[in-house]
């Protein structure tokens, strides 16, 4: 007998689906809660999930509360069922890093700030060219790892991005050689790189260039980088986008964003690959929402924490036809900037977090009216977006409370595996304070969308590892009246600057057993649907009430490949400031 597909997303409901009226796409209906729990003890710069109970957090060198060897602290752990932290201990600077993990699961967070010298021995060594090292544990032994003798990129990069391919290993785009408010010509890194390192492309270790760097300078801080399921890669920044053939670094451009806006930091929009189905046959598409229309050229002194954001978000399909026909274009229900796209396990996509009006960046020298910072108005409320309702009515702000904290500059926000999102950060200051109208904020606060109120289906047996292709049962226990479940693979991916590196949804194949007690699932066809490494299952009924996040490892557990080659080939260029204000190197 040939297998049901699942009814959620399922081709059968599709068809259905286009002679239904709107809204018929089940969601777990009710209201949502907002509750304050927890502080961070260092601000949330970057937030990536880590295991189904912890996720880490890192900020910039500065005078946190969090404390440790006796200076502050600028990572540390949270442990999500208590809402407690723990600090980690990177040694070198990690302001406006990225972060992917790898095909083993070894998160690997890379790039930085040069040395910062601060008060009460907070000392940050140059960490531009950092790789840092943090393999998730269930107690508090694990820690970051950096050993820039045999471990660094091969260039040095602030506000660059990354993403994990199909072979497991780390791509690294872009960035500046040396911090500024906005990238320039003097200080842009028109490259890409691999961690491990690759002989490819002509540039045996060591880093490639790409012209879309160049194109796009200035406003192309933290590019959008998706991974998609031909291998090929997705990349936006400033009014730019293109599809990235990484193998042979061959671009192709497509067409540009539309009306004007900017995308990319400082003028930070969010951008997100929505939901790859069964019903959409895995077709790519993308949706960036924000951003500004301010020129890029302008001096410092003349952007204004005042002007207006964009509320657009535009969708584009990734493939010739839908390239062909461009992008299509809709509104947010306010404008936004530095604005959070988060994947739902339900398919739906969350905005929230940003300002209304400014751009990215610090308390400025500038401000015409001596507000506190580069951007005002905070958008406190959130809205939750269905990408299958009929246009005009994907939005939604109904039963969702606003926030009273603002999530500024320096916030961040991400999933986390029991189906709440985590809101977390803001600090648009130059160093920790309490004063102002947007002080460091360490405050957590937790979105819960109604499923979270619901009875929720149960699932166990799920295997740390399971092989692409490969089919695999699980015991699961449905509350009463269910039909049908779909399952959703989830990457939640690194946050940060409302960029978020990897995050993915990929339906999975499943069979529900006549007695609904088991359910069989078969996992992705190959690692350019969803690259090896960390993943969350989570089992969702056609109501639209996920379980909890199982996280499991897809693919074979194995490390990435790596070429000697190439790594003696970088480990022979000179060796960075780095190394020099490291003494235990
Ligand atoms: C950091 O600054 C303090 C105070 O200015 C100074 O005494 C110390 O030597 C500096 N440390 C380094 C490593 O530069
Ligand atoms: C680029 O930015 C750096 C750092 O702010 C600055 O020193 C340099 O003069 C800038 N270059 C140009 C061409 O604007
Ligand atoms: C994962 O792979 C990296 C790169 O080869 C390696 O350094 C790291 O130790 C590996 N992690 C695990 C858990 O094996
Ligand atoms: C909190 C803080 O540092 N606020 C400063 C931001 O910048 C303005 C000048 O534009 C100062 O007046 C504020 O004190
Ligand atoms: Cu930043």
């Amino acid at each position: 007998m040939a297998p049901a597909p699942s009814l959620r997303f399922s081709s059968f409901l599709a068809l259905l689906h286009c002679t239904m009226l709107a809204g018929a796409v089940p969601f777990a209906a009710g209201k949502w809660k907002l509750v304050q729990e927890g502080n961070t003890g260092v601000s949330a710069m970057q937030l990536a999930v880590v295991s189904e109970t912890k996720a880490i957090i890192f900020d910039k060198v500065e005078a946190n509360p969090l404390q440790t060897n006796g200076h502050s602290a600028w990572s540390a752990e949270i442990d999500l069922p208590s809402r407690t932290v723990r600090a980690l201990n990177p040694i070198t600077n990690t302001w406006c890093a990225t972060g992917s993990f790898l095909s083993n699961g070894t998160f690997i967070h890379s790039a930085g700030n040069p040395f910062v010298n601060i008060s009460q021995g907070n000392i940050g060594p140059d960490g531009r060219q950092a790789i840092r090292m943090f393999t998730p544990c269930t107690d508090a032994s694990c820690d970051i790892i950096e050993d820039a003798q045999h471990l660094r990129l091969t260039s040095r990069r602030w506000y660059a991005s990354s993403a994990r391919l199909e072979d497991g290993s780390m791509f690294i785009f872009g960035g500046s050689i040396d911090n500024a408010f906005i990238n320039n010509v003097t200080i842009n890194n028109p490259t890409f790189e691999f961690f491990p390192p690759k002989n490819i492309n002509g540039f045996n270790g060591l880093q490639i260039p790409t012209r879309f760097m160049e194109d796009t300078v200035k406003g192309n801080h933290f590019p959008n980088v998706h991974t998609l399921p031909d291998g090929r890669l997705f990349i936006s920044a400033n009014r730019e986008a293109m599809i990235l053939d990484w193998k042979t670094n061959t671009e192709v451009r497509l067409p540009g964003i539309p009306n004007g806006v900017r995308i990319s930091s400082p003028f930070s929009a969010s951008a997100v690959l929505l939901p790859l189905t069964q019903a959409n046959n895995f077709t790519p598409e993308i949706m960036i929402c924000g951003g500004s229309v301010v020129d890029d050229t302008l001096e410092e002194s003349q952007y204004s924490s005042q002007t207006p954001a964009s509320a657009q978000c535009a969708r584009l399909v990734l493939t010739p036809a839908g390239i062909a026909t461009g992008w299509k274009v809709e509104s947010m229900p306010q404008p936004r900037l530095m604005v959070e796209l988060i994947l739902l396990p339900d398919g739906r996509v969350l905005a929230v977090n940003g300002a209304q009006t400014g751009v990215a960046g610090y308390n400025s020298t500038f401000d015409p009216v001596g507000l506190e910072s580069n951007a005002d108005k905070p958008a406190l409320t959130a809205a939750v977006y269905d990408p299958d309702a009929p246009l005009g009515r994907r939005f939604s702000s109904a039963d969702i409370p606003a926030s009273s904290i603002p999530r500024m500059y320096h916030s961040t926000a991400s999933l986390t595996p029991d189906g709440s999102v985590l809101l977390a950060g803001s600090n648009p200051n130059v160093q920790f304070t309490t004063e102002g109208r947007f002080p460091s904020e360490y405050r957590m606060e937790f979105l819960s969308p109604p499923y979270m109120f619901s009875n929720r289906p149960t699932v166990n047996g799920v295997p740390a590892t399971v092989d692409f292709g490969k089919t695999f049962t699980l015991n699961i226990n449905l509350p009463p009246n269910v039909r049908d479940v779909s399952v959703s693979l989830m990457d939640l991916g690194f946050a940060t600057h409302g960029v978020h590196m990897d995050q993915k949804l990929v339906q999975l194949q499943s069979t529900l057993s006549r007695n609904k007690k088991t359910l069989q699932i078969t996992a992705p066809r190959d690692g350019r649907l969803f690259s090896p490494g960390p993943g969350f299952l989570f089992i969702v009924t056609n109501e639209g009430v996920p379980s909890v996040g199982h996280k499991v490892l897809i693919g074979t557990g194995a490390s990435p490949p790596v070429d000697q080659g190439a790594i003696d080939k970088y480990a022979a260029s000179p060796l960075p400031q780095i190394l020099a204000l490291m003494p235990n190197f």
